[in-house]
């Protein structure tokens, strides 16, 4: 059991909240690692569906820590880089979608986590940004890379050169965000987690693949991997059972072979 990340189980369901609310949850080495093992721990659990992710108190996380990376050599802050930039790729691979709950501020690291995820949702007191150049410093853990495939270079620049923050509406109508929500952002993002944990969890997975492993992808390569991942669904029972169910006008009962 972590002390900086508590995990609770909601049936196929996991909701991972880190809990250093007096530094915002903050990014240090423990939560790092904390969040790595979760991954793993999650990869090998063939129950699970979908994660939620948020923090605790009035932040999402609100970067890196600051007082750990103070006085990191060159070599030390590419370690912690590689770290973390591990954990956001680690996060991307896994078989089940993590949902960010971003219930406050999501900055520096903390939005570079964020975009980590595979659905945002933006509580109404959520604040995103990159305002590493305030410290005099850039992103480190894939923020110049993931904004800016997920927003566009013109609005990636704006935030990392500015270190401004954007609400709930703004990472909305930017595509930093999914959906925003009135009201509680953990809640909002279960029933978001329930309703993929009801699809088929192998054609879930298989959608996510596609589209982060060709993100970079030409279009031509992009197809032939959906194509191929689309081919691999007809080796599943679960494909079988949707398209029965569909047509005997019954939920389908899907069991992830
Ligand atoms: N790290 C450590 N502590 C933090 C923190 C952070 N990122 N953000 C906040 N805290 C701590 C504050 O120091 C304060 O601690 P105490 O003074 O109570 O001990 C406590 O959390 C509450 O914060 P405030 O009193 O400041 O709360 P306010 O509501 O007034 O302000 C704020 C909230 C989020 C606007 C403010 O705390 C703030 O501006 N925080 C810093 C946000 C920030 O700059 N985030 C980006 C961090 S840099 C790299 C690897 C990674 C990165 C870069 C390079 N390489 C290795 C190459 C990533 C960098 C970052 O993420």
């Amino acid at each position: 059991m972590s002390d900086v990340l508590r995990i609770e189980r909601q049936g196929p369901i996991e909701i991972w909240t880190i809990t250093r609310p007096k530094a915002l949850n903050a990014l240090n080495a423990a939560v790092i690692d904390a969040l790595t093992e979760a991954a793993i721990a999650a990869d090998a659990d063939a129950d699970l569906r979908a994660i939620v992710l948020t923090g605790e108190g009035k932040a999402f996380v609100a970067g890196a820590d600051i007082a750990a990376m103070q006085s990191l050599t060159p070599a030390e802050a590419g370690a912690f880089a590689a770290k973390g930039q591990a954990m956001g790729e680690r996060f991307e691979r896994l078989g089940v979608p993590v949902i960010a709950a971003v219930n406050g501020f999501a900055l520096g690291g903390g939005c570079e986590l964020a975009m980590s995820c595979d659905i945002v949702i933006a509580g109404a007191r959520a604040k995103f940004g990159q305002p590493e150049v305030n410290l005099g410093v850039i992103p480190g853990f894939g923020g110049t890379q993931r904004l800016a495939r997920r927003v566009g270079a013109t609005k990636a620049l704006d935030l990392c050169l500015t270190g401004r923050f954007v609400g709930a509406e703004e990472a909305v109508s930017m595509g930093l965000a999914a959906r925003r929500v009135e009201g509680d952002v953990v809640e909002e993002a279960l029933a978001i987690a329930r309703t993929i944990a009801a699809k088929g969890p192998v054609a879930v997975s298989y959608a996510k693949r596609a589209i982060h492993e060709n993100a970079d992808a030409d279009l031509s390569t992009g197809l032939a991997a959906e194509r191929n991942l689309f081919a691999l669904c007809f080796a599943t029972s679960d494909q079988s059972e949707g398209m029965t169910a569909f047509l005997e006008k019954r939920a389908a009962e899907f069991t992830g072979a």
